[in-house]
């Protein structure tokens, strides 16, 4: 394979729902482009790009792959994508570094849920983008539904650039309305026969090329100076802004295909290398350390890895695109995450499984290498005096917990050792073992892209694990003043254990002052504070503590050891051993005794006062609120509204943003479990959610009651 120059590359990321044709398509595209001789299909699970084992069990594909193609002297790097939201890490680390996107969509049934989620992710990366009508010859495919459903999303930056003379079985002609010719194909597909186009066609052609023209000179002034005087506009100058359109997102060009029977898709090919900027002309991806480069091949090397992933047989491949100067065989590069070497021992451009070994790869180009010792997505790699590092690749929140636990107890070490490796392979996988929780807890995109986790664990690693809710954090903290006092002695044999500790616990708030009187038992008790600490505690909240010993009946040295006592049952909260929060402690009187008192003796006296006090000082468990943002389409806002109100939501806001119903609201996290999955199946996948942590808030009597009651049956079980 020859060595390709900068501007001879081309980089795409096939989008869309799932079941569009996207790994269809790449596959037609090798074709055309003689990467390959023979074309696999999905269905008979012989693709290029879907060659993981899940892939093929799920005929979907799963994570993103590297593929190549060569067209008139260019090289296109194809990354095709999964359709389905849950898998979007793949679409959204590709869009970073192939930012022409071609959204795949399928004429015969409609957008689909993942065109939406595809284009969101689309504009949050700026890609520039192409709709490809598939499946034309399809019996059910509607052209113009399709249009109208495209302009309805869209607006009118739909711009159609190809259009079917017939759809269905009979569909084998395109009419090309920037070129005005028209492409009529064989059965089986490839080639086309270029015509001029016929009078029938040629009223609705030169209607859509006007469209077309306008669109394009829309775009730029001197291009619109240039058309009102010509009244028409070169191929050149439609091209030029078509460009400028699609930069600013303002222009999506459509064309059509069917990739199934490879029709449409050489020309598809012809118009991204002519189209498409060459990887230099668009900018530079943000540096956030060391020296500026530029895109080409001159320059010092430098490297930005998007993904890692273990392959059989070969171990970890990493996959990257050359940013600066170019790579070859045995270069020693320095990777700034780590400060570590890593030597390029082997080069490789890929297409699905098939890696082929080349010698050298320049900026702009995509390719991937084995056996680096510690290189993982979002490091870069460069030339040592460069010290540079891009900017990572921001993923998603995720959508999805849950609680792993491995069936039989030998196996935790080695689930979390796989669950290690897998957040590296898939960034959009979040592992975290909570401490407060004793769980490990795994996050994800979705409850499907959790099963797919699950999935790997039964199938490649064949150890059996389970998913359990996470447990919710509670906190505890009380409501009212009360007073305890304790006396902790021990007399047997040896050396005795004295202390005693009188205390009052109330309700601390942000702001609020300490008292000097309470009243109770029909008494009133003077309390004058010597001294106040403030902890700030690490799980939220504060523990105020006051001494207010007077005449010594507690020496200050003992004082320590209190805190730390009632410190044991701040942690281990005495409703449910959750931690306990917002607390303010008087010490105010106690006993010692001249032999036997020592540290632990006042510890153990300030824990069990203070967990006495607890229990008469009104308690409450505190759960965690949620900020909770969710769009719906507005047909289904009132499903999605009274699914909300039997989460106990309590609504905050409603109104329209970008052609959806936005709700806000605050729920308890509690009443969240697998909301995407609900969310998903009332909108039929359109939906979207975004929910961020705001505060701690008592929770109401009823679920209090049924809190204790779990907590004390599993008290018993253990
Ligand atoms: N009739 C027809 N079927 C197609 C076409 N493109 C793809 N398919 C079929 O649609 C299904 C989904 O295709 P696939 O490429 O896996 O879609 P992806 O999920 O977007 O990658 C497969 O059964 C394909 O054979 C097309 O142009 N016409
Ligand atoms: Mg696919």
């Amino acid at each position: 394979m020859k060595v390709y120059k900068t501007d001879e590359i081309r980089n795409i990321t096939l989008m869309g729902n799932a079941g569009s044709g996207k790994t269809t398509l790449a596959e037609a595209m090798l074709f055309e482009g003689g990467v390959i001789n023979r074309r696999g299909d999905v269905g008979t699970k012989n693709t290029v790009s879907d060659y993981h084992l899940i892939e093929q069990e799920y005929g979907n594909s799963v994570m993103s792959s590297l593929l190549y193609t060569e067209v008139n002297g260019k090289k296109i790097n194809i990354l095709d994508t999964p359709g389905m939201d849950d898998f979007c890490g793949g679409l959204v680390s590709s869009l970073q570094v192939a930012g022409l996107g071609l959204m795949v969509v399928d004429a015969s049934t409609g957008l689909g849920a993942g065109t939406e989620s595809a284009n969101r992710h689309a504009e949050a990366a700026n890609a520039k983008m192409v709709f490809v009508l598939n499946h034309l010859d399809n019996e059910n495919a509607n052209f113009d539904q399709t249009i109208e459903n495209l302009k309805g999303k869209f607006g009118n930056k739909v711009t159609i650039v190809q259009y079917p003379v017939e759809t269905g079985l009979g569909f084998n002609t395109i009419i090309d309305v920037l070129k005005m010719k028209m492409y009529k194909y064989k059965p089986e597909g490839g080639k086309p026969e270029v015509l001029e186009i016929p009078a029938s066609e040629k009223e609705r052609a030169d209607e859509l090329h006007n469209e077309l023209i306008e669109m394009a000179a829309e775009n730029e002034e001197s291009l619109m100076e240039l058309y009102f005087e010509q009244g028409s506009l070169s191929e050149d100058d439609m091209r030029k802004g078509m460009r400028i359109g699609m930069v600013k997102r303002d222009l999506f060009p459509v064309f059509c295909v069917s990739a199934k029977k490879n029709m449409g898709v050489g020309r598809l090919l012809e118009f991204v290398c002519n189209i498409a900027p060459a990887p230099s002309d668009v900018p530079m991806r943000q540096i956030v350390q060391g020296k500026q480069v530029v895109m080409n091949e001159s320059s010092p090397t430098s490297l930005f890895v998007f993904k890692t992933a273990l392959e059989p047989h070969v171990g970890e491949v990493t996959y990257f695109k050359v940013m600066s100067g170019k790579v070859t065989e045995g270069k020693d590069l320095y990777n700034t995450a780590n400060n570590g070497k890593e030597r390029i021992s082997q080069l490789f451009v890929t297409a699905g499984k098939t890696r082929t070994a080349v010698p050298e790869l320049v900026a702009g180009d995509i390719g991937c290498t084995v056996k680096l010792k510690d290189t993982k997505f979002n490091h870069t790699l460069c030339d040592k005096e460069l010290d540079l590092r891009f900017a990572p690749i921001t993923f998603p929140d995720p959508k999805f917990r849950v609680a792993v636990k491995a069936i039989s107890e030998t196996d935790d070490e080695k689930v979390g050792e796989i669950l290690h490796k897998v957040k590296d392979e898939d960034p959009t996988y979040i592992v975290n073992y909570s401490k407060e929780l004793k769980q490990l807890i795994v996050e994800g995109q979705g409850e499907y892209h959790l099963n797919t986790l699950k999935w790997y664990f039964d199938h490649v690693h064949k150890i059996d694990i389970e998913y359990k809710a996470p447990k919710i954090p509670y906190r505890e903290t009380i409501t009212k003043f009360a007073q305890a006092d304790y006396r902790h002695k021990k007399q047997s044999g040896g050396a005795g254990q004295f202390g005693e500790v009188h205390m009052i616990i109330e309700p601390f708030e942000e702001g609020s002052q300490p008292k000097n009187m309470f009243v109770y038992g029909g008494k009133e008790m003077k309390i004058s504070v010597r001294d106040t600490q403030e902890y700030p505690l690490p799980w939220g909240g504060k523990l105020v503590y006051h001494n207010c010993i007077v005449g010594g009946s507690i020496d200050a040295r003992f004082m320590p050891a209190i805190l730390k006592g009632i410190m044991e049952k701040m942690e281990e909260g005495p409703l449910t051993g959750s931690y306990a929060r917002d607390i303010r402690v008087y010490i105010y009187d106690g006993k010692m005794h001249p032999v036997d008192s020592n540290e632990i003796s006042f510890r153990l006296a300030g824990r069990n006062a203070f967990s006495a006090a607890f229990r008469n000082a009104g308690p409450k468990i505190l759960e965690p609120i949620y900020d909770l943002d969710v769009w719906v389409q507005s047909d289904r806002m009132g499903d999605v509204m009274s699914d909300l109100q039997g989460r106990r939501a309590l609504i905050m806001g409603m109104g329209s943003e970008k052609g959806y119903e936005k709700i806000t609201a605050r729920v308890p996290l509690k009443e969240m479990n697998k909301y995407s999955t609900s969310l998903s199946s009332l909108t039929g996948g359109r939906g979207v959610f975004n929910m961020k942590f705001a505060a701690y808030e008592k929770v109401p009597q009823e679920v209090q009651d049924e809190l204790l009651a779990a907590y004390a049956a599993e008290e018993k079980e253990e």
